[in-house]
């Protein structure tokens, strides 16, 4: 049960705080990640963003995809922030760091973005932006239409991007080159994968800015983890960031069996997209074609002994072996047998996960609280995730499972009820933490609600 000592607003109450957080973020043409914390866009961030925003106003939803959108490389690849005019020093690594314009040619003109990219979360965006604005009237309609129209061949060369340079093992399982690019930075799932990075000596000097804006340092990756982030920068910006240089010299590259799941689902969804918009059949079947091989790479990362999906380190060749919320991507995208899928849906119910008797909310923790890497307080390492709530209860409705769906709903408003809208959640108190006000926290409640 949720701590005695929460708040809990009322929904109406809720629903208002949240539409004042979206709008208190907003810069006019982008909505940062959050205040303080992450005063740029985020590429997947603004993807779940943009469904909370269209609750509120149709045009302004579009105008946040846009954005990101007109930050696209020239090959394809949606970079994972997109810097807000003038504010370089507000964020480390910031535009400098990265040095991604002065170094590739495929870096956007007129926007400042940095060098990776971040899981393909954004057509799954649009077409919950649409089903949003098909219940309001006829210009809400209009709008949305002519987006997914516009953005439907952005989004396929998004898609083919990955499809094309991020498929090191041939079999549809996607890989990434920097923990930032999961969007699970400091998971357990890459500590044996950053074991294999040495930080070289001429690592050039930084100062870290995140750790100024959250009350409790412990609740960010450590200055070690951090070293290797930013020597994995440098070794991008020593091949100019060409993505098969990238892939073939980065010391890290392992499969995301999550965000392969994420792209299986989001190629399903640009496909019947693509179907009802009359786009070329031949790029539809090129979608359908990377959701199968998504969706059976991902179920042939399970692991026999636990029925959990695994990630790939191709540098190493092994398999991770941590139990952390990717072990569910098979329950995302489908691709198990029944029996298989069963036995997977009872461990995610059962007391390793939402089904802990001392959990708050009964929402799948980051990182298991049975496993021995749980931090209950420290970002990807144990906390609950509201927005991962809302991707797991998409992805159960649309699978056919109303009632889970149901009850991812029902236990991320109860987490969120305190309205705080924090980053992450203490996963046994319900205690917000990270960056208060964090705009898909506010945008994923919207959802709920609305
Ligand atoms: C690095 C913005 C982003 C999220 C990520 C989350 C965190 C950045 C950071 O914040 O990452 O990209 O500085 O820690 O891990 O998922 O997109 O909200």
């Amino acid at each position: 049960a949720a701590r005695a000592d929460r708040q809990e607003l009322p929904p109406r109450l809720l629903a208002a705080r949240a539409a004042y957080v979206l709008h208190g973020n907003d810069t006019g043409s982008l909505v940062t990640a959050a205040p303080r914390l992450y005063p740029h866009m985020w590429s997947w961030d603004a993807a779940f963003i943009s469904v909370g925003l269209a609750h509120l106003d149709i045009g302004r939803a579009v105008a946040e995809l846009d954005t990101l959108l007109a930050a696209q490389w020239r090959g394809g690849m949606l970079p994972h922030i997109v810097f807000t005019e003038g504010g370089a020093d507000d964020y480390f690594p910031g535009p400098q760091r990265w040095g991604a314009h002065e170094l590739s040619p495929d870096a956007p003109q007129g926007v400042r973005t940095s060098g990776i990219c971040q899981p393909p979360a954004h057509a799954i965006a649009v077409g919950r932006l649409l089903e949003i604005a098909r219940r309001g009237g006829a210009l809400d309609r209009a709008t949305a239409e002519d987006f997914v129209r516009r953005s439907w061949p952005k989004l396929h060369a998004w898609h083919r991007w990955l499809a094309e340079h991020r498929d090191p093992g041939g079999d549809g399982l996607l890989a990434v080159v920097h923990g930032w690019e999961s969007g699970m930075d400091n998971s357990p799932r890459w500590d044996s994968a950053y074991a294999g990075v040495h930080p070289g000596a001429d690592l050039p000097p930084y100062v870290r800015r995140d750790l100024r804006l959250v009350a409790d340092a412990g609740m960010r990756p450590s200055d070690e983890e951090y070293d290797r982030y930013l020597w994995l920068v440098e070794e991008m910006r020593r091949v100019g960031y060409d993505p098969d240089r990238v892939v073939a010299t980065s010391s890290f590259l392992v499969g995301d069996v999550f965000l392969t799941a994420i792209f299986a689902m989001a190629c399903d969804v640009l496909a019947e997209l693509g179907q009802e918009f009359g786009q070329p059949a031949a790029r539809i079947a090129e979608l359908e074609g990377w959701a199968a091989r998504a969706r059976s790479a991902v179920a042939a990362t399970v692991d026999p002994a636990t029925g959990l999906a695994r990630d790939r380190d191709f540098r190493a060749g092994t398999w991770s072996g941590t139990r952390t919320m990717a072990g569910f991507a098979p329950l995302l995208c489908g691709g198990l047998d029944r029996t298989a899928e069963r036995a997977l849906l009872s461990t995610l119910d059962g007391p390793e996960w939402c089904g802990n008797p001392g959990m708050a909310a009964g929402l799948v923790p980051s990182t298991s609280p049975a496993d021995e890497a749980f931090r209950p307080r420290q970002y990807w390492r144990g906390p609950q995730w509201p927005v991962m709530g809302w991707l797991f209860g998409w992805s159960f409705a649309r699978r056919g499972w109303a009632e889970r769906a149901e009850r991812h709903r029902a236990e991320g408003l109860r987490l969120c009820s305190d309205g705080a809208f924090a980053e992450y959640y203490h996963p046994l108190t319900g205690e917000p933490l990270g960056s208060l006000d964090q705009s898909w926290t506010a945008a994923v409640v919207l959802d709920w609600l609305c």
